[in-house]
């Protein structure tokens, strides 16, 4: 049985997702006002890094259509794919048909499994039938939907005390864009974040946080540079309990699931954390680059059972024309997808929400 079939069919909604789709213009404006008044308090040195936060972007009226701008790429791929099966207005659903579909679907990196069953859910509602182009992308949108329902993508807080979240992935993933923004939802919806410069391996990457944390009017914790990320992610966790921070989130150098000697330093950083407060780390978001496709799978697999994640963040998906791979990832890390990366902007991250995504990727 697939793993898609097992989940609940209910989601939890996002508070941070709904608030700002609740307000997009508002929210857009509030965040441009702290950005501004905190870029003229920054060192203008702090800006030289390659990798420094790239300027925010207007939101363009809510979620769903920020959403279906980041997907436009992998919908125009598949659309025009699929549209290309209708070269007269209706066509019979035949097995020469359902065969085309699957080698259609295949390119967007969904991967082989979930292709399978898109086209065989295809064959079950409709087989023998002339339909229409709406019809075939209803159904798919259907299907999809159901195949991206998980149970929850809200962070898991803890009761009391500060929520630490470790995030993790291999190099360039967008582990640090994608802290910045998570950071700057949180705070925005209220919470008192202290952010960890855990990658202490290049000064860069701490550079590249602290600007983060200066855009967002954060605490942020560095160490000496090459001091042990383990010491500096103790040191995050102990300054967000003396200041009663809501939520610690702490960035790691990338590595790869196979430099054991990495993998090890992630579990003292576990160790370490989980020394100053037992539930510790209560997130572990694995970090993955949409643009790599298939690839991004084969990069991290193993890594969410060796890092013991708890979700993912899908990372560049305004970039890549291979937005299927998150089918897939569902289903290869059975981890929840928490939150979509749309762009290089404060604002352009989203709580992962099944419908909005399977409409956002199929809709015409
Ligand atoms: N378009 C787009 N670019 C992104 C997104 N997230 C990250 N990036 C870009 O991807 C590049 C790498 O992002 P980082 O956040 O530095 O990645 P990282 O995983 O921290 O990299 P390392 O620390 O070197 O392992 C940067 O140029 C980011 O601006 C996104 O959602 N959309
Ligand atoms: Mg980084």
């Amino acid at each position: 049985m697939a793993f898609w079939r097992s989940k609940k069919t209910t989601q939890n909604e996002d508070t941070v997702g709904q608030s700002q789709s609740a307000s997009a213009g508002e929210t857009a404006n509030d965040a441009n006002d702290q950005v501004t008044e905190a870029r003229a308090a920054e060192p203008t040195s702090r800006n030289t890094s390659n990798e420094t936060p790239a300027a925010p972007k207007p939101t363009s009226g809510g979620l769903f259509s920020k959403m279906r701008g980041a997907l436009s790429k992998t919908r125009q791929a598949l659309s025009t794919d699929i549209r290309d099966l209708f070269k007269t207005e209706g066509r019979l659903v035949d097995d020469e048909f359902l065969q085309e579909l699957f080698s259609r679907l295949i390119r967007t990196d969904m991967g082989v499994a979930s292709a399978e069953a898109i086209r065989d859910d295809v064959a079950t509602r409709l087989k023998a039938r002339v339909v229409s182009l709406d019809e075939v992308l209803d159904t798919i949108t259907q299907q999809t939907e159901a195949m991206l329902l998980q149970e929850s993508t809200e962070i898991q807080y803890t009761d009391s005390g500060p929520t630490v979240i470790l995030v993790v992935g291999v190099n360039g993933s967008g582990k640090t864009t994608s802290i910045g923004k998570l950071a700057n939802h949180l705070h925005k919806s209220g919470k008192k974040i202290v952010l960890g410069a855990g990658d202490t391996f290049r000064a860069a990457a701490v550079e590249q946080l602290t600007v983060w944390a200066g855009r967002i009017g954060c605490e942020i914790v560095t160490g000496k540079p090459e001091a042990d990320p383990a010491s500096v992610a103790y040191q995050t966790v102990d300054k967000a309990i003396a200041m009663g921070a809501d939520v610690a989130i702490i960035d790691t150098a990338g590595r790869l699931q196979t430099q054991s000697n990495l993998m090890q330093q992630l579990e003292k950083i576990r160790r370490v954390v989980e020394k100053k407060i037992e539930t510790a780390p209560h997130e572990v978001l694995l970090v993955l680059d949409a643009t790599a496709g298939q690839n991004a799978i084969s990069q991290a697999q193993g890594f969410s059972e060796a890092a013991g994640c708890t979700g993912i963040v899908l990372a560049k998906l305004d970039g890549s024309a291979k937005g299927g791979v998150i089918l897939p990832i569902r289903e290869k890390f059975q981890l929840p997808v928490k939150y979509v990366g749309l762009g290089e902007g404060v604002d352009d991250i989203a709580a992962f929400d099944a419908a909005a995504f399977a409409k956002a990727l199929f809709a015409q």
